[in-house]
Parts: C-alpha cells; sequence; structure tokens
C-alpha cells in the first residue's frame, strides 16, 4: 500500500475524467434525467490569454468550481463554460515586439492556458470553448453591432476623444483612470477630435440604474455603489437662455433652477461647439484670445479640469445671455471648469451658491448676488438666542465677502415670484413658471457617456461599415459576415494613429450591394463589446446560423452565479447589463440582467503587495501544482479565508493542506464495513457529528464561506479519527458514513483525492459514467433526529435555593439562559417582586439569582 501521493491521484484520474466528459451539457451529452433536472448557468469571467494562468486565475477557478461542484451536488445540471477573451492590445504589442503574428501568440497562449485549467481540474464544459477571436464568434459581434445600427444605437460621431499618445489609440471614458492617465499603456491620455463609432448607452441610463435595485442583496454593495456612481444621475432643469445676436437659444442644465434670479453671467465649454460659434459671432480679439486659450485648455485632462482647488481661468467672449425669468444681461465666458459633454456644454452661473462659479465670480470680478437666505429657518424649531449672542457681533454669511458659497437650504429672497419659499419648493415653483413661458423644463443628466467603440488597431472586430465615394454609411450586408481580419503577414502594426487594416488596400477596396466601389471603415471594436455577450454565445456554440438560440438562453440564462474580480465592477458589467437589455428590447431574450448574482474574490498577493514581474515577486502557478499537487492548492485557495479577501501567499499554508488532504484519504483506505452497510447501525455519536456536518455545508457553501466549510470538514476528519483509533472502530458503519460525507465535501475543493478516496470506498466506477463519479454523488440529507442536541439540566437558585431545572442545549448562551430562568413562573414567585441585586450564570449550569432584601 502506498500513502498519498498527490501526483500519482492526478495521473490515475485526468484520463477517465478525459473519457468520461464529466461536466459535458450539451443536449447530446445529457441524459433524460440529467435534461430534466433543475438548471443552473455557473460562469467565471473568461481570461485574456496573455501567458500561462497565474495564481489570481488559480483563485477565481478555484473558488467558480466550489459553487459549480456544490451545485451539482445538490442534484442540478450545472453550465459552468470557460473561453478566451482573445482580442486586444497586449497580442498585438507583443506581435509587434517580436515580429510575430498577433494569431500565433494568441492561439498559443490559449492552448497552454487550456491545458493549465485541465491539469487545474476546473470542471469546465470543454464541448463549448469560445475564442472571440474566431471569426465565427466575431462575426456575431458584427451582427449584434448592426442591429444596434438598424435601431440608431450605433452611430458615428465627431468629438473630442481620450487619446493614448503610446498606444496610438482611441480610449473610452471608462479606460482613463482617475489620475488621467490610459488604464493600458500608463501615458497621459490627451484630446484628440475624431469621427468615431459610439454605441448610445445613454439611452438605457435610466434603466441600468433602476435596475441595479433587482440586484440588491445578490451583488456586493461595493459594485452596486460603483454602478450608480459611475452613471451619475443628477436631476433639475434645463433653461433656455435668449442669446444677443444668436439664433438659437442656448440650453444650460441646473440641479438647482430655484437660484435662477441669482444668475450672474454664464459660462460655456470653451471646447464646444456653442464657444466657437459664439466667438466666432465677437470681435477679432476675443477669437484670438478664445483660440489662445483653447489650445491652453487642450493640453489639459478631464481629471484636471474638474479640479475644483485649480485657479480658475478664462475668457470674456463679450456676448450677452438674457435670464428668462427677470430679463436681465448675462456676460458669456468660456471656462474650463465647464465640461463640454456634461449636461449641454453651459451653465447659468450662481456665485452666491455654487463654489466653482464664486471662485470664478471673485478671478475676474463678476457680481454675486445671494437668492437664498440660509440663515432662515426651512423647518425645526426657532434656535433660542443668548445674551452673549447679542453681544456678539453677527457672523458674516455673504459669499463675496467669506468666500465661501452657500449651497444649504433656506428661505429664497431677491428672487420675486420665489420669495420666501423653502429650496424645494422653489424649484417646484420656477419650473412651473418656465414651463408656462416655454423656456425651461424638468431635466435630468448623467455622468454617464455614450460608449466610444471605435480603435485604431489591428487585433479586433473590424466595424461592418463601409463608405461609397461620397463617404455615404453602408453596412455591409448581414450575408456577407464576417468581416474577416486580413492577414498579419507583411502588415505594418505600429502604431501611427489609424487603423493598420487602412494598410491593405486589398481589404480596404470593396463594393457596396449595388456594385459601387467602396472604402471599409478600417478601425476595429473595442474588446469590451466582445465580452459584453458572450455568455450567450457559450448557449450555443458552433451555431453559424445565430449568435444564440432564444430557446437556450430560455433554458439556461440568465447566469445564476457569476464569480470574478472588481477590478470589472464598472466596465464590463455596465455593457454587459446595457447589451442585455438591447436584446431584451430586440426580443431575443426575456430577461433585462444578464448576471443574478456576482461574487468577487480578492488578489492573491505576496508580502502585502501585489504580485507583479517587475516586483520580482510572483509566485508561479505550475511551479506550485509541481511542488505541492493540485488538490492543495485549490484547498488553500478556498480555506484562506472569505472569498472577497486579498489571499497573502506568505500567511498560507499549502502543506497544511498537503497534510490534510492525506489525514482524510488515508481514512478512505481504513474503512473496512461493506458498501451496503446500515449506517443506521452505526456508533450515534459519529452519526450525530456527521449528520450535523451534512445540515450545515449547503447554507455555508451558498453564502460562499468556504474557508468555514474546509474547517468543518478538518472537524470531522477529526472526529473520525478518533471514532477509529479510540472508538468504535474502522469496521463501524458510523465510520464509513462519515468518510463518505468526507469525500462528497472534498469533491468541491479537492476533486482529484475526493475521487480517489470515492475509488477507494468502493463507490467510484467510472465504466457507469458521470454517475459513477464522486462529482456526482450527490449531497446527502442529514437525519434531522440526529441533529436534536442532547439536553442538560440547568439549575435556577433564588436567594440561594433551588426553584427550578430546565432542560436546556449544552450550547446556550448566557443572556439566553438567564431569560429562560427569567421566564420561570417558580422562579418569579420565588423573587415576589423584589427588585434583583445580583444575578450570576454558568451556561449551561446554573442561573443563580439574589433578591433585594
Ligand atoms: C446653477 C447652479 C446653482 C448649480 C447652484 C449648482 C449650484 P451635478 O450635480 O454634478 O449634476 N453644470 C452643469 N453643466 C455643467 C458642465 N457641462 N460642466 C460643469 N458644470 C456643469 O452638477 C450639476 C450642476 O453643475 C449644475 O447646476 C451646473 O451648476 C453645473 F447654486 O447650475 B448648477
Amino acid at each position: 500500500e502506498h500513502d498519498y501521493d498527490p501526483h500519482r491521484i492526478e495521473a490515475a484520474w485526468a484520463p477517465v475524467w478525459d473519457e468520461v466528459k464529466p461536466f459535458s451539457t450539451l443536449d447530446s451529452e445529457l441524459d433524460e434525467s440529467e435534461r430534466a433536472r433543475p438548471r443552473k448557468y455557473i460562469l467565471d469571467m473568461f481570461p485574456y490569454p496573455s501567458g500561462d494562468l497565474h495564481m489570481g486565475h488559480a483563485e477565481v477557478y478555484a473558488l467558480g468550481d466550489v459553487v459549480a461542484r456544490y451545485w451539482r451536488q445538490r442534484g442540478f445540471t450545472v453550465l459552468h463554460p470557460i473561453g478566451w477573451d482573445s482580442f486586444g492590445l497586449p497580442a498585438e504589442n507583443a506581435a509587434i515586439k517580436r515580429g510575430a503574428d498577433p494569431r500565433e501568440w494568441t492561439y498559443e497562449n490559449i492552448a497552454q492556458q487550456k491545458a493549465s485549467m485541465k491539469r487545474y481540474a476546473a470542471s469546465f464544459d470543454w464541448d463549448r470553448v469560445l475564442h472571440t477571436s474566431d471569426p465565427e464568434y466575431y462575426r456575431w459581434n458584427q451582427w449584434l453591432f448592426l442591429k444596434m445600427y438598424e435601431k440608431g444605437l450605433a452611430y458615428r460621431k465627431d468629438s473630442w476623444v481620450n487619446w493614448d499618445p503610446v498606444d496610438q489609440t482611441v480610449l473610452a471614458n471608462e479606460q482613463v483612470l482617475p489620475d488621467g492617465t490610459s488604464e493600458r499603456s500608463g501615458a497621459v491620455v490627451v484630446k484628440k477630435k475624431l469621427t468615431q463609432w459610439y454605441l448610445k448607452i445613454t439611452d438605457y441610463a435610466d434603466r441600468l440604474l433602476d435596475d441595479l435595485n433587482q440586484l440588491e442583496g445578490s451583488w456586493p454593495s461595493k459594485v452596486l455603489t460603483m454602478q450608480r456612481n459611475w452613471i451619475g444621475r443628477s436631476t433639475g432643469a434645463d433653461v433656455d437662455f435668449v442669446i444677443e445676436g444668436h439664433e438659437a437659444p442656448v440650453t444650460v442644465f441646473t440641479t438647482r433652477p430655484d437660484t435662477l434670479f441669482g444668475a450672474t453671467f454664464m459660462v460655456v465649454a470653451p471646447d464646444s461647439d456653442l464657444a466657437a460659434e459664439l466667438a466666432s459671432g465677437s470681435t477679432p480679439e476675443v477669437r484670438m484670445r478664445f483660440q489662445a486659450y483653447l489650445d491652453e485648455v487642450q493640453k489639459k485632462s478631464e481629471i484636471d479640469r474638474q479640479d475644483a482647488s485649480r485657479e480658475k481661468t478664462g475668457v470674456f467672449l463679450d456676448r450677452y445671455a438674457i435670464n428668462p425669468v427677470n430679463g436681465e444681461r448675462l456676460p458669456i465666458w468660456a471656462a474650463d471648469y465647464v465640461l463640454a459633454d456634461y449636461g449641454h456644454g453651459a451653465v447659468m452661473a450662481v456665485p452666491a451658491h455654487d463654489q466653482r462659479d464664486l471662485d470664478f465670480a471673485r478671478a475676474f470680478d463678476l457680481p454675486i448676488r445671494m437668492v437664498v437666505d440660509t440663515l432662515a429657518p426651512v423647518t425645526g424649531t426657532i434656535p433660542v438666542i443668548t445674551p452673549e449672542m447679542l453681544e456678539e457681533e453677527p457672523p458674516t454669511i455673504d459669499p463675496a465677502a467669506t468666500g465661501e458659497a452657500l449651497t444649504g437650504d433656506g428661505r429664497m429672497i431677491n428672487s420675486g415670484p420665489l420669495d420666501g419659499l423653502s429650496k424645494n419648493n422653489a424649484i417646484k415653483r420656477v419650473i412651473e413658471l418656465l414651463e408656462e413661458r416655454g423656456t425651461g423644463r424638468a431635466a435630468k443628466t448623467y455622468r454617464l457617456r455614450d460608449w466610444l467603440i471605435s480603435r485604431q488597431r489591428y487585433w479586433g472586430t473590424p466595424i461592418p461599415i463601409m463608405y461609397d465615394e461620397d463617404g455615404r454609411e453602408i453596412p455591409v450586408p448581414e450575408d456577407q459576415l464576417p468581416v474577416r481580419l486580413p492577414d498579419a503577414a507583411g502588415m505594418d502594426m505600429k502604431p501611427k494613429g489609424t487603423s493598420p487594416l487602412g494598410g491593405v488596400p486589398s481589404w480596404v477596396e470593396t463594393t457596396t450591394p449595388e456594385g459601387k466601389p467602396a472604402r471599409r471603415d478600417t478601425d476595429t471594436m473595442d474588446t469590451f463589446v466582445d465580452s459584453s455577450w458572450y455568455f450567450l454565445r457559450f448557449l450555443s456554440p458552433g451555431d453559424d446560423s445565430q449568435a444564440f438560440d432564444p430557446r437556450e438562453a430560455e433554458k439556461w440564462a440568465p447566469v445564476d452565479q457569476y464569480v470574478g474580480g472588481v477590478e470589472h465592477a464598472i466596465l464590463h458589467l455596465l455593457y454587459a447589463r446595457f447589451i442585455t437589455k438591447v436584446l431584451f428590447d430586440l426580443g431575443y431574450v426575456s430577461f433585462t440582467e444578464p448576471f443574478s448574482a456576482l461574487l468577487n474574490q480578492g488578489m492573491v498577493i505576496l508580502d502585502g503587495a501585489k504580485m507583479s514581474k517587475s516586483k520580482g515577486n510572483l509566485v508561479y502557478f505550475t511551479e506550485e501544482l509541481d511542488q505541492y499537487g493540485v488538490d492543495a492548492v485549490r484547498l488553500t485557495m478556498a480555506f484562506a479565508g472569505p472569498p472577497e479577501d486579498d489571499i497573502d501567499w506568505r500567511d498560507v499554508s499549502v502543506t497544511g493542506s498537503q497534510k490534510f488532504l492525506a489525514r482524510a484519504w488515508r481514512l478512505s483506505g481504513e474503512v473496512s464495513s461493506p458498501v451496503d452497510v446500515d449506517f443506521a447501525d452505526g456508533d450515534v455519536a459519529l452519526r450525530r457529528v456527521t449528520h450535523r456536518f451534512l445540515s450545515e455545508v449547503p447554507a455555508l457553501v451558498e453564502s460562499f464561506k468556504f474557508n468555514v466549510v474546509v474547517a468543518r470538514t478538518m472537524e470531522l476528519v477529526n472526529a473520525i479519527r478518533k471514532a477509529v483509533d479510540s472508538g468504535p472502530g474502522a469496521g463501524d458503519p458510523a465510520v464509513r458514513e462519515a468518510v463518505e460525507a468526507v469525500a462528497i465535501a472534498l469533491s468541491l475543493f479537492a476533486p482529484y483525492t475526493a475521487e480517489d478516496m470515492w475509488h477507494r470506498l468502493g463507490r467510484g466506477d467510472a465504466s457507469a459514467g458521470r454517475s459513477g463519479l464522486v462529482a456526482f454523488a450527490g449531497w446527502r440529507k442529514a437525519d434531522p433526529t440526529l441533529l436534536v442536541d442532547d439536553q442538560v439540566t440547568a439549575v435556577v437558585q433564588v436567594d440561594g435555593k433551588v426553584r427550578d431545572r430546565l432542560e436546556v442545549s449544552p450550547r446556550v448562551g448566557y443572556d439566553e439562559l438567564e431569560a429562560l430562568a427569567l421566564a420561570s413562573e417558580a422562579v418569579q414567585r420565588a423573587i415576589g417582586g423584589r427588585e434583583i441585586a445580583q444575578t450570576i450564570v454558568r451556561a449551561s449550569k446554573i442561573v443563580s439569582i439574589a433578591t433585594k432584601k
């Protein structure tokens, strides 16, 4: 007999599983009973194929697998697919560096990662693998784009975009970090004016926000908050201002229409079309100063511009707007604290009540008028005036003097028909006034912008649009999809500001459906398009007639449990939610949220720091597997702590995990009772331990307390060891029952060890297909009669005399026992209404009450 050897066990079971394909869920692979079972869709975020798997993957796939394997044990047919998010810049940059084809680099890495995942025994359905860089996949990106184009949800516009000067490509707002640098290259992002494709996610802003309420409790609240802030809905009003010498009125968005009488000037974003228009209608001198200012502004990042502490800059345009409520002439300025693509790119400035406006007014000597008296009480009691207060100089609140804008509530002053109203009532009233006159209306605005998807790079999905000789957009007919990427051989991929595809005339030149010459759009799509709907493609792998079969979506989707990193809390999840709603509106799916529940795992770190090549603190995935075996690494991931927490690889003991697995495994060889023994004849004490375990584990797994489950399994193993060595012995039926429970539980964390145990216990039968594997053994039901606690007797004394005896659980708490004692009638009688001086509780044995004499 050999001892526990993880590598021997791995070598024994990997080929068996390859043969049985235990986790295939294509209809053709399921038998009738499996098709009839309830279904679960458990999805781990798919990887980007950059080199081999790393410890971060090791964590997410270990944890996702616990969930998938758990639901199988609960009798569900579980879909747990995997694929690769295989388009994107790293492949292209690696290709440029090494002169290789991005395609080769990508698919070699995929092959390596796939082999590692198989070795890691992640219970994936290998019949449903997808790669987003396959034409069979990206064809459907193009289809989706065309569907959105038909609906007006994909459109082209000319605008200032975020430009990464290192990668020489456009970035979505979401890809620019708070410090104004590129999430990808680290370069400081600048602005550039380009014609680009956008998806109209802003049309869905309200639904994307409101539907988050459905996810409350099943998504981490942190992620919900991040999504809410990203969408950033503000409510207020749009107010139209007539501009002297300008035909069209200018509309501004304000959250404080109540302060309209306090507007003393108007500010437009210097980089807006409006500013250019107003300047061009002004004097030559203004035009020159404006242009010089604009040149300055364009060098700044949006983050810089929003920094409130920065010194205010701007130019007077020598133009005037008319305040619709009082006819006042407001000078119009261009200043960079107003952003071109928020609201309408123009604000009514109310310096008394807005800090940015106040700073600006003080810098340029513009008038400041208070319209809200924030000292006037709105609700509540009037403050008591003390004699001391009468002695003091009344504090001034005038913003012109203090430099502090008054943003609080109060009573309206200097505001004609609004005077005396509170803020909220004034907002209501002024909106009514504006609506009556047709010069304003209630409005909402969002921080969220439309999704810019054009990228000037090679390794992505070509945008399925061509342009005829007049530059008109012509969608590529659906039956001509996919628009395939041309071969990379001989292509110059170096970033140069336009897509490398433009350098392949044979690809660019095409013909319209009418046979006229046309040129293809040479940009490719943001890879977030690829990952916005991949969870649906898993449902219909290989279907070349549609992106996915709506009937399959009906069967499996939405995803019941999504598992992945919190780094995707905004972008990926928001885009997937958006596209799901679009597909709902188009009638392809019947649900509006793609991921019913979300688990964010923490990071694997070393000595408190993120692992990275540059820091030289990498722990290598395959080295860990070589040294400790797959199961010990997987178990360590689950045991390290709550899944949301970071795991410091220095603080864990993979050796400890391995020792525990060996202890459990040895027991499976010691069980000497026959397979068909009746557990009911077993030792009751051990059976109680086993059944408590069986009853408690499901709720623990379902609340992601995987570490607690592992701890409970260790306790059970200890109890079995005791029973074998110094209790009823290895032949007792309760020992078999307990060891089998351990094997089934370990199948979630340590699949090789569990399979081997199952086999040694005489249960496993690989020739029976998947039903002969431990993964499908089924979670055993706890026998409720074995869950009842032993009762112990606690005595209750009052003033030294025993007055009652209580039957309680040995685990009863102090407070609970005290409450039970006080609830006793006999005890109350003995107390006789006297005050209690002292109560001493020793759970679970005694409660001693002393009364005041
Ligand atoms: C007048 C006013 C008076 C404002 C007042 C605030 C306080 P949030 O809450 O972030 O949505 N604003 C509107 N468009 C802007 C733009 N393109 N760039 C910079 N600022 C802009 O902010 C809405 C407020 O931000 C609006 O309400 C407007 O200033 C300003 F006592 O209008 B407010």
